[in-house]
């Protein structure tokens, strides 16, 4: 793309020339190129995100969730997921930047069999009760917004016990980042299901005491002890800290799911984080390295992202890519707004390319450009 910053000294200026036409193909047959032919778009002036932000509305998704049950069975799909595809990387199946997302359905008496990869999951409960997670021969309930971990390597099913109807999650992995690093292996367990061989939901049960660790136990894998962060203590310890403090002035009450061993993101690649708008609240715009996607877990509002307005309510997923501008504002009066999110800050951070930027004109709001349309027939 043209940028008059190319003019200037220090970026390639090459003009073609029937010479240096006849030089690349000679170049080319011995898979070699001038720099110069590339140099400007592989040295961007600042992050070029192919992803652009979308939003997905749980009103128009969950239809088109339960049809995926009637139409195909967990057997034959292996994971029956409706993918959340961003339309400038489609061809990744990313979301947002490396990231990936989708909403996967479990009817009452239905499994999923039990396989690991390189890749990291996690798992946000959307709706229903009676279905569970196998990890690592940890079985976990799940009920509406805990948060469970699948980390690298761990081998992982599913299932529904239930008889009251479907069980609805978002599935959050890195799988586009694993396969851009060429990294990725999969594997079959070999007895279909895992018979558990741990206590039910023991992890939490070890690691999900307030302040407190098992004194005996020393973790040294490279995430999370701790697979299971249920809603009830989550929505507590926001509600505590959204009393005592006046929060980030771009993210309100902003809480980040931890290793509790370590106090550092629960997986090496992915980060998650819950954070609670006051009421009325709006804050201000700001960008950084990163992707991020997020969840509506509680409310309704609006955030701003590269001056669009994308308006969300409860289940709600959208995505905010690297770099871009955004705000987040709840619309009621009365009500909090809670948003649940997975990133992929850690690997930006472990990789040394985090950075962040306040946005200063305007008061420290972005103008909104008008547009007709927030998410709907986007993809
Ligand atoms: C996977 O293993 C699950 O285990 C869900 O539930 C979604 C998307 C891509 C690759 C692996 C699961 C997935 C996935």
């Amino acid at each position: 793309m043209y940028d008059p910053r190319d003019e200037q000294l220090g970026r390639a200026r090459v003009k073609d020339t029937p010479e240096l036409k006849a030089y690349y193909g000679e170049l080319a047959r011995y898979n070699a190129i001038g720099l110069w032919q590339v140099a400007n778009t592989i040295e961007p002036w600042e992050p070029t995100p192919r992803s652009v932000p979308v939003i997905w509305k749980y009103r128009e998704m969950r239809p088109l969730v339960l049809r995926a049950a009637e139409l195909v069975s967990p057997e034959e799909a292996a994971r029956r997921v409706v993918a959340l595809i961003n339309p400038g990387n489609r061809d990744t199946s990313a979301c947002v930047g490396n990231l990936y997302t989708g909403i996967q359905i479990m009817l009452p008496g239905e499994a999923a069999t039990a396989h690991r990869h390189a890749s990291s999951a996690l798992r946000f409960i959307m709706e229903g009760e009676g279905a569970y997670t196998v990890v690592d021969g940890e079985k976990m309930t799940l009920h509406a917004r805990d948060l469970v971990l699948t980390p690298n390597g761990t081998w992982h099913d599913h299932g529904n016990e239930g008889t009251s109807g479907p069980t609805i999650w978002q599935d959050g992995l890195d799988i586009p980042l694993v396969n851009v690093l060429e990294a990725n292996y999969f594997e079959l367990y070999a007895d279909g299901r895992q018979t558990p061989s741990r206590p039910v939901d023991a992890s939490y049960a070890e690691y999900g005491g307030t302040a407190l660790l098992p004194a005996t136990e020393r973790w040294t894998k490279p995430y999370s002890p701790l697979l299971k962060y249920p809603w009830e203590p989550t929505y507590e310890a926001l509600q505590r800290l959204a009393q005592r403090s006046a929060g980030s002035p771009y993210d309100g009450i902003l809480m980040e799911y931890v290793n509790p061993r370590t106090g550092g993101p629960i997986m090496a690649t992915m980060g998650a984080s819950i954070q609670l708008l006051r009421p009325g609240e709006h804050t201000r715009a700001h960008r950084h390295i990163g992707n991020i996607v997020y969840q509506c877990a509680k409310g309704r509002g609006y955030s701003i992202i590269g001056g669009q307005r994308f308006d969300w309510e409860e289940k709600d997923i959208f995505v905010v890519p690297t770099w871009y501008w955004h705000e987040h504002a709840n619309l009621s009066d009365t009500e909090d707004a809670v948003l649940f999110s997975f990133n992929d800050l850690p690997t930006m951070k472990a990789l040394a390319l985090y950075r962040e930027e306040a946005y200063v004109d305007n008061g420290g709001y972005q103008p909104v450009e008008a547009r007709e349309l927030a998410g709907v027939g986007a993809v």
